[in-house]
Formats: C-alpha cells, sequence, structure tokens
C-alpha cells in the first residue's frame, strides 16, 4: 500500500471540533481484497465458539476480537504499516511522528451478536497523554442493520471518565457530570460507508456500533495511532503486561514502531 491520501486543512480541523471523521474509499480494490483475505485467515483460526467459556461466548456475541495481529501476520502487518494511513493519523494529530499502539480485527458474527455499548477508548491505554486515535477501517459495506460506528460529536472535549464493562455495561451518558452532558447536543451521528472507507476517532470521543442483524459478519480492522510523546502510566494492559514498563517511560520501541514521520 504505497499511494497517498492527502486530506486538507479544512479536514483536520473538523477533527479537532468533533473528535472524529469519515473519508471514503481510502483503500483500492486491491488493498480490500488483501485485508480482507488476511482478516479472513485470521477468524478462521480463532476456534469454534461451542469450546469456549460462557464469558468469552458473551464477549464474542459483541464482536470477535485479536489484538496485535501484525506481529503474527504478514498480511495484516502490510495494512497496519501502511504509511497511507499512519499520514492520516499523523496529519489529524498534527504529530511530528506518529507511532503503532497496537491493532485489533474486529469481526460483529451474524445474527446473535450484541451491541458494542457507548464507550470511550483511552480510559482503557495506560497513557498518560490524551491524542492517540484509532482508524476503523470497513472490510465491508457497513450501514446501522449491521453495526456500523457512531460518535456523539464534540464528546472528546469531555476528557477520561470511568472504564465503563464491555459486557456487562454502565451507561456512558450517565457517568458524564450534568453540566458536561448539557453542553453540548448528545446525539449520535452514524456513519454508514462502503468497503474500504474508514473512520479515525479520538480516544475520548463517545462512540458506538449496534448489533449485527443482517446473516453476514461485519468485518473491520481498528488501527490505533498515538502521537510519539505519549509515556505509559503504570495501569496494567494486555500489549504491555509484558514489557516491565515503569510508570513515566515513552511509549517507544520496536513494539511501538514509528509508522508516519514529518
Ligand atoms: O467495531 C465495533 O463494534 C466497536 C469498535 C470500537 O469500539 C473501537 O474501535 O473502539
Amino acid at each position: 500500500m504505497t499511494s497517498s491520501y492527502p486530506i486538507s486543512e479544512e479536514q483536520i480541523r473538523f477533527y479537532e471540533e468533533n473528535g472524529y471523521i469519515q473519508f471514503l474509499n481510502v483503500l483500492s480494490a486491491e488493498e480490500l481484497a488483501q485485508v480482507r483475505s488476511a482478516l479472513d485467515e485470521i477468524v478462521r483460526e480463532q476456534g469454534d465458539l461451542h469450546e469456549m467459556s460462557t464469558s468469552e461466548v458473551e464477549y464474542r456475541k459483541i464482536f470477535v476480537q485479536t489484538v496485535n495481529v501484525w506481529r503474527t501476520h504478514a498480511g495484516l502487518r502490510d495494512y497496519v504499516f501502511s504509511p497511507k494511513l499512519a499520514e492520516i493519523a499523523r496529519c489529524l494529530t498534527r504529530a511530528h511522528k506518529i507511532r503503532l499502539w497496537h491493532d485489533h480485527a474486529l469481526v460483529k458474527m451474524p445474527g446473535d451478536s450484541k451491541a458494542s455499548a457507548w464507550h470511550q477508548d483511552i480510559p482503557y491505554w495506560p497513557m498518560q497523554e490524551d491524542g492517540s486515535l484509532s482508524c476503523w477501517m470497513a472490510l465491508d459495506d457497513v450501514f446501522e442493520a449491521n453495526g456500523c460506528m457512531a460518535f456523539v460529536p464534540g464528546s472528546h472535549t469531555f476528557g477520561r471518565l470511568e472504564p465503563i464493562n464491555l459486557v456487562n455495561p454502565q451507561d456512558l451518558f450517565h457517568l458524564l457530570p450534568e453540566e458536561k452532558a448539557a453542553s453540548i447536543s448528545l446525539l449520535p451521528v452514524f456513519q454508514p460507508m462502503p468497503a474500504g472507507s474508514c473512520t479515525f476517532h479520538d480516544g475520548r470521543t463517545f462512540h458506538y456500533a449496534g448489533p449485527n442483524t443482517t446473516d453476514k459478519p461485519r468485518r473491520a480492522v481498528i488501527t490505533i495511532y498515538m502521537p510519539d510523546d505519549v509515556h505509559f502510566n503504570g495501569k496494567p494492559h494486555v500489549v504491555t503486561n509484558d514489557l516491565n514498563l515503569a510508570e513515566g517511560e515513552l511509549l517507544a520501541g520496536e513494539r511501538f514502531p514509528v509508522l508516519a514521520e514529518q
């Protein structure tokens, strides 16, 4: 994946103001086919629902998730390391360098899947600074009925709230102090888009994806980027637990490679 997808100052301002943005048809048909085939292979390796514990099955009704796929699957690595997407992330954050935090593949299976509850991402990440962002790439056409993303514009200005339990979720909107809740319209904006299109959202932005009520899987790959000055805050996380990081240490090095640089 080599070609670029230039974005405008107006789009950067939209992102800064709203905490999310959508870009249509970012992947070529060939790039899309490559990512789909890598993801399908990963999902086949995931195993059978009948061999799982009840809590894992419950989680899988929300989505089938695999973290840091770039480390084990060359096909996904090419996608995650794509300068095209990392450069968009760098421009949106106005950073000199952008690093990979981690990737994950999220497939909402047809039929019994539940909603991905309203949440913010950053409360789960062990980062001192804000500013990290996700690229949510649709590998299928997405719309409300199969769980496209929805965002609350401007909700990134609320800062970090408590992490909610994603399987038995609390109401995120009830965690919001009254004066903040009254400060903006809390109406969600749904983001239907064709396969190969994506959204970027700030880690503080409220977001949600409904159940997949169709008879086909809804496949997405999420790449999470961080600006180059993010430090570890000491909290446990599956991506950092084996690294023995000290609180305050810069999140850098080969596990968090630089993917775009000015
Ligand atoms: O794809 C989904 O169902 C939810 C994705 C999500 O919450 C995220 O990318 O942070």
